[in-house]
């Protein structure tokens, strides 16, 4: 069964705090009204390359407690700091999470083999399956067939999450490596990866268009190929809106309106203008 996986907002307070209980009401929004078929903690669109350890490690014992075992649980735990990993990758052990992710270490530009031996130390010392999450435009850091093949040969590691443009390399790794798992990251080419052959996708925008998403995967399945583009150029009218201002300051704003309390940004991440806001109302009529 193919996956819609919602990457997960974190709401703040003003003053960048964890606002519990609007974490809380996403969380059973996304189950409750947009059905997705999961939850990714932790990652780009939770801020959380802006936090520290204790609070990723709040937000992953909120995430589980108010989920339970409704929807798969992906804990994105991927730090620079490969014992802060460790230690967050055990607590969700803990926890209940299903999966592990961490991002390609990032920054220093390292090598391919250091990358190979920070995914080694991580799953050796975490005992959970782990799914890579490669986002070169973000890390710099884009991965051959050939290293995948290395990657993917590590115990533990289960798949990738897939936020790249390449879908032709997305459709040759599928084929190399039909057991492993592919979740694509770049929500206006859902169909584009879901007919190469993803496995799911795993995205910012599942908090308002998730139906829309796994209708997508509906119509692929069912072969009707054409209805399925038609779908996600719709859902791109969406998504372009979305992107134009900050895709998680207005993904945010959206469910403000539509009475989430989805809170604040994490500083420097600003908020949107009155004159964007307005600009942005545009997208409820698109909605369902
Ligand atoms: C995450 O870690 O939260 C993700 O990378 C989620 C996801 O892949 C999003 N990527 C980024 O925000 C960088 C997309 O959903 C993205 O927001 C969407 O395609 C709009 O550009």
């Amino acid at each position: 069964m193919k996956k819609v996986i919602t990457a997960l907002l974190t709401p703040f307070f003003q003053d960048g705090t964890v606002h519990e209980e609007g974490l809380r009401e996403i969380v059973r929004y996304n189950i409750d009204e947009m059905k997705v078929d999961g939850l990714y903690v932790g990652g780009s669109t939770g801020e959380s390359f802006l936090l520290d350890e204790g609070t990723k490690s709040n937000i992953f014992r909120i995430v589980k407690e108010e989920a339970g075992n409704d929807v798969m649980l992906i804990a994105q735990i991927g730090s620079l700091n490969i014992d802060e990993a460790v230690r967050l990758g055990r607590k969700c052990k803990e926890l209940g999470y299903d999966t592990l992710s961490a991002i390609t270490p990032y920054y220093y530009k390292f090598s391919f083999e250091e990358i190979k031996s920070y995914y080694e130390r991580l799953t050796k010392e975490t005992e959970m399956p782990m799914l890579l999450y490669s986002i070169p435009a973000f890390t710099g850091s884009q991965i051959s067939i050939n290293n995948y093949e290395k990657l993917l040969a590590i115990p533990h590691v289960i798949g990738v999450k897939y936020s790249d443009t390449d879908v032709v390399k997305l459709g040759q790794l599928k084929e190399l490596h039909p057991d492993k798992v592919f979740y694509s990251g770049c929500d206006d080419m859902l169909f584009e990866f879901a007919v190469s052959g993803a496995d799911g996708a795993i995205g910012s925008t599942y908090h308002l268009i998730g139906q829309e998403a796994k209708q997508i995967y509906g119509e692929v399945a069912r072969g009707n190929v054409a209805e399925a583009q038609k779908l996600q150029l719709q859902m791109n009218k969406v998504i372009d809106k979305l992107v134009e201002f900050g895709v998680y300051q207005t993904i945010k704003y959206v469910l403000k309106k539509l009475n989430i309390n989805s809170g604040y940004m994490r500083f420097p991440f600003r908020e949107l203008t009155e004159e964007e806001k307005k600009s942005a109302d545009s997208i409820l009529p698109l909605l369902r």
